[in-house]
């Protein structure tokens, strides 16, 4: 290596490695890395699997791919032994934010997975210059940026593709970008991000606002950026039918060269719609196979055995629903078939739940993805039943062989050789590197159980990662903790069902609590990452309220001592590889029945934090795999919610009312003291939200959340008893390795390899 990396940086610079500037170097190895994949071998399996997600949250790809070549470590010293250290070169790197959250980070753990596991299966996406917008916070209010990330010197790949895309009355051109797709150790799949040739990239004015009418303009600047309005619900469509359109151009294309007789696409392709935002996928592809001379109905037949569907969330504000005079003002052509697709669906069953089109002209588009598409899949156990008992049952009545579950998973590649490299090298000399390519190999951890050595350098290394992270924040946003507290860390997007609120109303009890004369044991840093959507009111009221709360408490001489908030600003991919190791309180607090699956809660287990958490998506399974010893569990099962809205008796107000405790921290909200710092008329409206509506319940669960966590404090105090349920949470985060979730999607629904 070291002579290839010399090489390019004598051709590029003209320099040695030790005489490089740090830009210098990352363009070198981002070089060494491009032809190290040139080298590869790309997967080749009989059927070929196309992931087509609006959201492909990567992160930086440097590390990884190094990694993925089997090279880290080689490199690290190499450039160590020249001076140069590998984690400065890695901050040159930007993060492209291609993605909100838990949907965005899946798609992109599963490329890694597919291509681990050598299957063929490329990514489809769009190429957003600005990302999702770039948080900052100025008088305690979150404040939208752009977020450029596109440099000249970038992973993406310039192809000579592109594709003609029809829209009512105009065509753009499209421009296709690659990026590589390491497997780790083997494989080499491709991310596609389609663009078009005439974004104008000058037409962001001030944060994140332009003209949304410009369609040409405008097309791929940001991740859906605000279906608030009209316009940006139009926007929304345009973008879908682009990448779909792109897609579909791509796969024919790509089938034809390969000489495949289109009457049998599902034998060699299969089509994975991540949520609904690719849902258009199905009239679109339908329309261009009748353009090659098939039958509607033959058509309609191959895409019905081409097409699988997962579903995300049931929030109902969540699932798609486009008005058909909207679908016909930008995509008139694909009228026609979702009428088609309609009326069949109407022959199947006559039950309103399951129609496509429904009496107000709305059109479903998670009910097109279910008639007429061969797989549908929840993301955890618990999501999977709900969807099968509630949500949609009377799909579940018509097409029971076509639902199935696919717990997530993560790479752990990223969620633990790199972003713990210490825990990662210590856990090879315990048990061998084997858990490096079968995940469950880690359960023979167990047998250290009662090791106190081993117990003692679990601790060591967390603390490692805390003086880690502290440093990091330090330099990077200026802020002070103290490593020798608990860290306690919610990280997630602000979503009043995943329950911020309520943490933060746990934090304001507590800080009463040593107002009068209570004293922690150990101190407690409260950590919080979270983007608002720009256009979600309350949610950026409930950051306001946090952000004033880390004030108030930072300016208190006395709880200072012992407790202190921290919102970290940009809560992003690249923040999380730093957060995450250093964790011992994972905070997992949904509403029972909201949270799909959550992945965060994996990638906290595996770094050895303890879970709080409600009975609520993937924590179900983490509770069954660790047991009761080894997580906090609290809080009103999926059921009994389900139950509150079905009899609509939920009262927000008798918790308010009937508690001093709750009443207490609910009416600090509106405290002089924060109304002193903070905005009167966005913390009124939080508070009056909590005690007249409580849509998310934060209320219900309060009371056994805070008689939890005390417990959780107090246990922390006996340092072996908690490492020892660390290390049982290590051992038994195996089951959640995407290699295991993909290669379940493979063995049931893909057969890319048969
Ligand atoms: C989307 C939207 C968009 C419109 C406004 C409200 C709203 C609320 C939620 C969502 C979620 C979209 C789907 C999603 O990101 N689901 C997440 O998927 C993860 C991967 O499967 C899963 O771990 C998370 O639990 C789930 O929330």
């Amino acid at each position: 290596m070291q002579t290839k990396l010399t090489n390019i940086l004598q051709t590029q610079f003209n320099k040695t490695i030790e005489d490089c500037t740090n830009e210098e170097l990352y363009t070198g190895l981002l070089m060494l890395v491009k032809n190290l994949s040139n080298d590869r071998k790309p997967t080749s399996t009989p059927r070929k699997l196309y992931y087509i997600s609006a959201e492909f949250l990567i992160g930086k790809l440097l590390s990884n791919n190094l990694i993925n070549l089997g090279i880290y470590d080689e490199i690290k010293t190499l450039l160590a032994d020249n001076g140069k250290n590998l984690s400065d070169i890695e901050e040159i790197e930007l993060e492209p934010s291609l993605g909100n959250g838990g949907l965005g980070r899946l798609a992109a753990c599963f490329l890694d997975s597919i291509a681990t596991l050598n299957l063929s299966g490329d990514g489809v996406g769009l190429n957003y210059h600005f990302g999702l917008f770039k948080q900052k916070f100025e008088n305690h209010l979150q404040k939208e940026e752009k977020n450029p990330w596109i440099t000249d010197k970038s992973w993406l790949n310039d192809t000579n593709i592109g594709f003609d895309v029809e829209f009512n009355g105009f065509t753009v051109h499209s421009k296709l970008y690659d990026i590589d797709v390491l497997g780790y150790q083997k494989g080499l799949n491709k991310l596609h991000l389609f663009d078009i040739d005439t974004i104008d990239e000058t037409i962001v004015n001030d944060g994140i606002s332009f003209d949304p009418k410009d369609i040409r303009k405008n097309l791929t600047l940001f991740l859906y950026p605000d279906d608030s309005t009209k316009e940006g619900q139009m926007l929304r469509i345009y973008q879908q039918y682009f990448m779909v359109s792109n897609a579909t151009q791509l796969i024919l294309m790509e089938e034809k060269a390969k000489g495949h007789d289109l009457h049998e696409l599902y034998k060699y392709v299969c089509i994975q719609i991540n949520d609904t935002h690719p849902s258009m996928v199905i009239p679109e592809l339908i329309n261009r196979l009748v353009l090659e001379g098939i039958d509607l109905h033959e058509a309609i037949d191959i895409v019905s055995k081409t097409c699988a569907y997962t579903n995300h969330t049931i929030l109902a504000e969540a699932l798609e629903k486009w008005h058909l005079e909207d679908l016909k003002q930008v995509v008139p052509q694909l009228i026609p078939t979702i009428q088609e697709l309609n009326a069949i669906a109407k022959s199947r069953s006559d039950n309103k739940a399951v129609q496509i089109i429904d009496e107000h002209n709305l059109v479903h588009m998670a009910h097109m993805d279910i008639h007429f598409g061969y797989s549908i899949n929840g993301v955890a156990s618990l999501h999977t039943e709900i969807l099968k008992n509630s949500e949609l049952k009377a799909f579940y009545e018509l097409y029971p062989e076509k639902f199935n579950n696919k717990t997530n998973g993560i790479t752990f590649r990223r969620w633990l050789l790199h972003c713990n490299n210490e825990l990662s090298q210590y856990i090879t000399s315990l048990i061998s590197d084997e858990y490096k390519t079968d995940a469950t190999k880690l359960k023979d951890l167990l047998k250290f159980v009662d090791d106190e050595t081993v117990l003692n350098k679990l601790l060591t290394i967390k603390q490692n990662r805390k003086q880690d992270l502290c440093n990091y924040l330090n330099k990077t946003m200026h802020l002070t903790l103290n490593p020798n507290s608990i860290f306690d860390i919610q990280i997630k997007r602000l979503h009043e069902y995943k329950r911020q609120q309520m943490n933060l109303l746990y934090i304001i009890q507590l800080l009463q609590k040593i107002r009068s004369g209570y004293v922690p044991s150990t101190p407690i840093t409260f950590i919080f990452g979270a983007k608002a959507a720009p256009a979600y009111i309350i949610a950026k009221d409930i950051i306001h309220a946090i952000l004033c709360l880390q004030d108030i408490i930072a300016k208190d001489p006395v709880a200072s001592k012992y407790i202190q908030v921290v919102m970290v600003e940009n809560y992003n991919v690249t923040n999380a590889e730093k957060l995450i190791p250093a964790c011992d309180f994972s905070e997992q607090i949904s509403l029972a029945s909201k949270e799909a699956s959550g992945t965060g809660n994996m990638k906290f287990m595996l770094n050895g934090a303890i879970t709080i958490g409600t009975e609520d998506g993937a924590n179900v399974e983490i509770h069954e795999l660790v047991g009761d010893d080894n997580i906090y569990i609290f809080g009103e099962s999926s059921d009994d919610v389900i139950t509150h809205y079905n009899n609509n008796d939920y009262d927000a107000g008798k918790y308010y009312n009937n508690d001093e405790i709750i009443k207490n921290a609910v009416d600090f909200l509106i405290s002089e003291e924060m109304i002193s710092i903070g905005q009167a008329e966005n913390l009124h409206r939080l508070h009056h939200e909590l005690i007249s509506k409580d849509w998310f319940m934060s209320l219900l669960d309060l009371k056994a959340y805070i008689q939890t966590k005390d417990q959780a404090y107090n246990d922390y105090e006996d340092r072996l008893a908690w490492a020892k349920k660390s290390l049982i949470n290590i051992a038994n985060a195996g089951y959640f390795s995407s290699d295991r979730t993909i290669a379940e999607y493979n063995h049931d629904i893909w057969h890319l390899d048969k």
